[in-house]
């Protein structure tokens, strides 16, 4: 057994009889109310989601089991002469909480390069797509054609023990997790580079792999380790997260319940956020007409697309109410390699004016940017310009949250997700007997 399952089993191990005792002994006590501005406004707040991969503190911004972003960072092994660690040890710390040795990493490392190449027919299949398909729906579409290799869907259909679940969970998991990178890229070249394509690298990581497979030189290679990293997981509550958790707790498998998630990330509201930011920036930019942006230009544009009843895209938060830390995170980056760079001096322009715009507007909850607003410019300056990709980036980096968490609500037995709705007239009924 490898280091990573032998170490997840006996987390399962010791947490099992903690979610049986919180049912058992304690399943009566109250976490919250739920009030009819919740019921119609999308469940803001109500907690009745669990999970200990990540927790969003709306002030902090988000842990990764107990860490924060810089702490994350700096507790995980480093591929050699990077500032970044190994996607692979990220995976092994989310998965069981604990942060792994260099030779623990590199272990996974081996693995994920095993099953890194895309069956024949998922390219068959990208290739019978319209080339002008959404890059989303071709990720979407490629990861769910694997289903037919679901080993749980087999096991399932073999017969198997509830408490036996997770094991075949993670072992799609593991299966379906390296190809994302591969899937990726080759959506990438198909699309947008004359359909050559550049064969993996087996002396690379992840990271390292997927800017070898992109044809993007270092550090892009840092790049992508950040993104996958800063873009994995965001608690449970968020769009693709939750998706992916319901679909799989009607116990659908891993390519279902990933795709459907994926599904959810290509909303404008969630993860395609990253490409409306560059698209509003470069439609700003184009209206100048080669002018200098000034704050004043800034606010006025901002305000004629709150005019026009549109949201100002890569701002707000349903949760934070403070500047994103993975807006953060990748600032500092910028400010280390692109100071100067004139798009980000035009976006950290707009970080200047356009929290002041959203609350003098006095709408948005939260005027502080969120990951989508800093991410864009970044893969702009190093050359990826097609900002319809960028949110197939953040899903790669998503799924690894997202397949850590479904493995672990087989390894806990969470079931079938089912809230209670009601009718309008009852909300009424209610309020008539407040
Ligand atoms: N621009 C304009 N209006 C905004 C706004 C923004 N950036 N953020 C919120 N608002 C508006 C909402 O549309 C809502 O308007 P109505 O009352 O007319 O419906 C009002 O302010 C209150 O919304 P809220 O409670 O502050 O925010 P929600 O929890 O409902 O929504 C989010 C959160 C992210 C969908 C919203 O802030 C938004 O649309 N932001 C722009 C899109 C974006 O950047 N999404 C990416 C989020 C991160 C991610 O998931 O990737």
């Amino acid at each position: 057994m490898s280091s990573l399952k032998e170490v997840l089993q006996k987390k399962i191990e010791e947490h099992r009889p903690r979610i049986t005792r919180l049912l058992k002994e304690h399943g009566d006590v109250k976490l919250g109310d739920v009030t009819i501005a919740q019921a119609i406004g999308g469940a803001r707040g109500v907690r009745c989601l669990v999970t200990d991969v990540s927790y969003l503190d709306p002030y902090e911004g988000i842990r990764f089991r107990g860490k924060t972003i810089p702490e994350t960072i700096e507790a995980l092994p480093k591929v050699p002469g990077s500032a970044y660690p190994y996607v692979e040890g990220f995976f092994f710390f989310l998965m069981t909480g604990e942060v792994p040795t260099m030779e623990q990493t590199l272990e996974v490392v081996e693995e994920f390069k095993k099953n890194r190449e895309l069956p024949l027919y998922v390219i068959d299949l990208l290739r019978t797509m319209p080339r002008d398909t959404h890059p989303m729906t071709m990720f979407s579409a490629g990861i769910l054609a694997m289903q037919r290799d679901s080993v749980f869907a087999k096991r399932y259909q073999e017969g198997m023990s509830k408490m036996d679940y997770w094991e075949p969970m993670f072992e799609d998991v593991m299966s379906l997790l390296p190809k994302l990178p591969t899937l990726a890229a080759y959506i990438y070249r198909m699309k947008y580079k004359e359909d050559v394509h550049i064969p993996a690298d087996p002396s690379l990581d992840m990271g390292g792999n997927f800017a070898h497979m992109m044809g993007i030189p270092a550090p892009y290679d840092d790049v992508a380790r950040m993104y996958f990293l800063l873009h994995s997981d965001h608690e449970s509550g968020n769009v693709s997260a939750h998706t992916t958790h319901l679909v799989a707790s009607a116990l659908s498998d891993a390519f279902y319940a990933l795709s459907a998630g994926i599904n959810g990330l290509a909303g404008p509201l969630h993860g395609l956020a990253n490409q409306e930011v560059l698209r509003w920036t470069m439609g700003f930019m184009d209206k100048l007409g080669g002018a200098e942006p000034t704050e004043e230009n800034v606010r006025e544009a901002l305000w004629d697309t709150l005019n026009s009843g549109q949201v100002i895209p890569g701002y707000g938060h349903a949760v934070l109410r403070k500047t994103d830390p993975r807006y953060t995170s990748q600032r500092e980056f910028c400010l280390n390699h692109l100071p100067d760079y004139p798009l980000f001096k035009v976006i950290s322009m707009i970080y200047k004016v356009a929290p002041d715009v959203l609350r003098e507007q006095g709408k948005a909850k939260n005027p502080w940017p969120n990951v989508d607003a800093q991410s864009g410019v970044i893969q702009w300056y190093y050359g990826l310009t097609e900002w319809d990709f960028y949110t197939v980036l953040f899903g790669v980096g998503r799924a690894i949250g997202v397949l850590t968490n479904i493995t672990w609500d087989r390894a806990l037995g969470f079931p079938i997700e089912r809230p209670k709705s009601l009718t309008t007239a009852m909300l009424e009924e209610a309020v008539e007997k407040a």
